[in-house]
C-alpha cells in the first residue's frame, strides 16, 4: 500500500557548505510537510547498516567515511505521494545528470557528495524513517 511520508537527510557536504536553510525551504516550498527532524552524526556502525544493500559495491568505504565525517539533518516529510515526488525535487544521483532547478543540481558537489538522501520506496521510508527516530519524535 502506498504511505504518504519519506525519509530525507540533508548530507554532511550539504551542512558544512551551509545550504541546510536552502535545502530546507525548497523542501517546504514544494509541500511537504516535516513530521520529524533532527540533527544528528551517523557513527560508522550506523551508516554501514542503514547503507548495507551497498556493501559490495567499491564506492561502500568511501560512502560510510563522507556519511560519518560530519553532521547531517535527518527528517521524516509527508505528502501524497511523497516518495516518488521527493526523488524528483532531489534529482538524479549524479548531479551532472540532475534536472535543472533539483536539488542536487543546485547543492551537490559529486555523485558521492550529493547533498542529500531520499528513500526510494514506500518500505525503504518506513525502514530508514525508524532508524533515526522512535514514535516519540514523530508528530
Ligand atoms: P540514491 O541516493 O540516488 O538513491 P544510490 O544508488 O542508492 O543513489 O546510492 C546511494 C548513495 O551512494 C548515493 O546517494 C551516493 O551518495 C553514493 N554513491 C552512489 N553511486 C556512487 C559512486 O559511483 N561513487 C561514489 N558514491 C556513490
Amino acid at each position: 500500500m502506498a504511505t504518504n511520508r519519506t525519509f530525507t537527510m540533508i548530507k554532511p557536504d550539504a551542512v558544512e557548505n551551509g545550504h541546510t536553510g536552502a535545502i530546507l525551504e525548497k523542501i517546504n516550498a514544494a509541500g511537504f510537510r516535516i513530521v520529524a527532524m533532527k540533527k544528528t552524526q551517523m557513527t560508522q556502525r550506523d551508516a554501514e547498516t542503514f547503507y548495507g544493500v551497498h556493501s559490495e559495491r567499491p564506492f561502500f568505504g568511501e560512502l560510510v567515511a563522507f556519511m560519518t565525517r560530519g553532521p547531517i539533518i535527518a527528517a521524516i516529510l509527508e505528502k501524497d505521494n511523497a516518495v516518488e515526488d521527493f526523488r524528483t525535487l532531489i534529482g538524479a544521483t549524479n548531479p551532472a545528470e540532475a534536472a535543472e532547478g533539483t536539488i542536487r543540481q543546485l547543492y551537490a558537489t559529486s555523485i558521492g557528495e550529493n547533498a542529500v538522501h531520499g528513500s526510494d520506496s514506500d518500505e525503504n521510508a518506513a525502514i530508514e524513517g525508524a532508524f533515526h527516530f522512535s514514535g516519540r519524535e514523530m508528530f
